[in-house]
């Protein structure tokens, strides 16, 4: 099966994935390209860290990062379900654009641990970054393995050790906090929520051993630390009425909902000692994409030019050198189906948000839905709304009072200028072979196929073990 580069596709049960390259640049000059570590949660809710807000759990590790650097507080996934989200991160594209959508269809799949992935002339920034001379460590978290967590950072950690002289990419994927949340005995009870809070703290804990390290090795002004999350939190993810999934603050929704904030909203916390600001909130749209388009500037490469790159250069705006993001539209799509628009006026810094559809809670007004554990993107469970239900997203950030022509004057300009982005961004798409389908034509994503590698990731067919 021609599926991801090699890069990408090693067994579940092997721990640690490095590549190293030697520098085939003769005469480029590594010494301004910095370090890049990247750190990945899974599942996380925005709501779950300190910094953005929540005052009983304890994140004094990824706080600090907010403190000696940039906290950006409307930083968006381009999906709010792993695989898609993470194609996104990897490509700097929608996941639409390379097949790693959901799709809805009758299709039977010969193999799921073998049907899809990402297509060999997708272009990450993995690779970018090792034909500049980066050496490159992908560390993941293995499943359900009891002692996994240390095992995990002890890697992650020589392997700064070993590469300080640089540069060096470091990916650290890891599986907090998503379910079935395999936390190590000192933090099992520690926390004031439960597990799911255990662990949230154990990653933090995790997060704050890299940090020193990086810091011990004399490595933290040569080294731009990035930590986000793949999507939102699981709402639905409960064991009776033990909350066991992430929470997403004053956001509504979460994971697997195409259009609502919660599952699409998450922390983004920049540093690099001495080159960025420290201590700033940014509070303009930016995306997770655009990770892509940030490290393939500052190792002096060009994004493809084949090719529509959704995710743009942050650096301008992390150093503070402009007050926009470039993201004028922002498309959040829930498998194939674009759900909602988000447009940043820039001129006057408003934000709207339009929901073409919409998932039906179950129960109604849950805000979730716990009766099939997942929102579909189609079919029968959602609603499609004409006119789209537009929010002031700047004002009403939790999505709760849907403007009117009656409440907004500009309600219909607003909306036929969305419009037309739409058709505008609709020319931009291709047609590519799917990637990922399902057998039924309502959308169930703990059915799609996973090789248990990033982008991947971990399946949610495997919590049926739980
Ligand atoms: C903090 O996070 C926990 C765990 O997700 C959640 O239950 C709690 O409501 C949050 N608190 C605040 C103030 O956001
Ligand atoms: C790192 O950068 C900070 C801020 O610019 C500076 O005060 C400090 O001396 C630098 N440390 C090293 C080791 O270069
Ligand atoms: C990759 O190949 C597929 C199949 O031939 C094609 O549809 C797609 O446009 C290609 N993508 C890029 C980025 O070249
Ligand atoms: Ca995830």
């Amino acid at each position: 099966m021609e599926c991801c580069a090699h890069f990408w596709r090693y067994p579940i049960l092997v721990l640690i994935f490095y590549l190293m390259l030697k520098p085939s640049g003769l005469d480029a000059s590594i010494s301004y390209k910095p370090n890049i570590v990247i750190l990945l949660a899974d599942d996380l809710g925005i709501g779950d860290i300190g910094c953005y807000g929540n005052t009983t759990v304890r994140t004094p590790n990824i706080d600090r990062l907010a403190k000696e650097g940039i906290k950006l507080s409307q930083h968006v996934a381009a999906a709010s379900l792993c695989t898609p989200s993470r194609t996104a991160f990897l490509t700097g594209r929608y996941a639409i654009r390379s097949g790693m959508e959901e799709t809805a269809g009758y299709r039977v799949l010969q193999s799921l641990a073998s049907s899809g992935g990402l297509p060999p002339n997708e272009t990450t920034f993995a690779k970018i970054l090792q034909k500049q001379g980066y050496s490159t460590g992908l560390i993941e978290q293995p499943m359900k393995v009891e002692r996994a967590a240390p095992f995990m950072l002890k890697e992650a950690l020589s392997f700064i050790k070993r590469s300080k002289q640089g540069p060096f990419l470091l990916l650290v994927s890891f599986l907090h906090v998503h379910t079935p949340l395999v936390t190590t005995e000192n933090f099992i009870g520690k926390s004031n929520h439960g597990l799911y809070g255990d662990n949230v703290e154990e990653m933090d804990w995790m997060v704050g051993k890299i940090l020193d390290t990086l810091d011990k090795e004399n490595l933290k002004n040569s080294t731009l630390t990035y930590f986000t999350s793949d999507h939102g939190g699981h709402l639905e993810a409960r064991e009776g009425n033990i909350q066991r999934g992430g929470w997403n603050g004053i956001y509504k929704g979460g994971k697997a909902m195409g259009g609502w904030e919660g599952g699409i909203r998450v922390p983004g916390l920049f540093r690099w000692t001495g080159v960025l600001p420290e201590g700033r909130e940014i509070a303009v749209p930016t995306s997770l994409m655009d990770i892509f388009s940030t490290l393939v500037y500052l190792v002096g490469e060009t994004v493809p030019q084949d090719r529509v790159i959704d995710g743009r250069n942050l650096m301008p705006l992390l150093q503070g050198l402009v007050q926009h993001s470039e993201h004028e539209f922002m498309f959040h799509y829930c498998g194939i189906y674009l759900h909602a628009v988000r447009w940043y006026e820039k001129e006057s810094g408003n934000v709207w948000k339009a929901h073409y559809v919409s998932p039906i809670f179950q129960p109604e007004r849950s805000g979730a839905c716990y009766a099939s554990k997942y929102c579909p993107c189609s079919g029968e469970g959602v609603t499609h709304h004409d006119p789209p239900l537009l929010f002031h997203l700047s004002r009403d950030p939790s999505e709760a009072k849907p403007l009117s022509a009656d409440s907004e004057p500009q309600f219909y300009t607003i909306l036929e200028r969305i419009n037309k982005a739409v058709e505008e961004h609709r020319k931009t798409l291709t047609t590519v072979p799917p990637q990922l389908s399902v057998y039924n034509i309502i959308w169930k994503p703990w059915l799609q196929p996973c090789c248990g590698s990033f982008p991947f990731c971990y399946c949610d067919k495997e919590k049926n073990n739980m």
